[in-house]
């Protein structure tokens, strides 16, 4: 069978079930600078919120110093910090995105 190791004879399950990636989450850091419209720009550009879901990701990191913007497979999660440090940059904000295993 599958299942059967033809070296040894021993007969090994193989696991059914597929595995799932580990996840990352991608975090918003409050500064003192950056404007809350932007970073609510930032929310709704790049983590796909609505205005009100935005505001209140914006408000919660703005009141507690760190919020969560999404959930993500590691390469997704990297793009989406260095996405927004580059825009954040450009804009000339101290905003800051950083990412943490789930
Ligand atoms: N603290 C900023 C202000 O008062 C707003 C802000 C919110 C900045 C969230 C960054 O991730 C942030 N203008």
């Amino acid at each position: 069978t599958g299942d059967d190791d033809h070296q040894t004879g021993l007969l090994t399950a193989t696991r059914p079930k597929t595995a799932r990636p580990p996840m990352y989450r991608v975090l918003l850091l409050n500064d003192d600078y950056t404007p809350m419209e932007f970073v609510v720009h930032v929310l709704e550009r790049f983590f796909h919120k609505n205005r009100e879901e935005a505001t209140q990701i914006m408000l919660h990191v703005h009141q507690k110093g760190i919020g969560i913007c999404g959930v993500y497979t590691y390469e997704v999660a990297e793009t989406k910090v260095t996405q927004v440090v580059d825009f954040a940059r450009r804009h000339q904000h101290p905003l800051q995105c950083t990412m943490e295993k789930e």
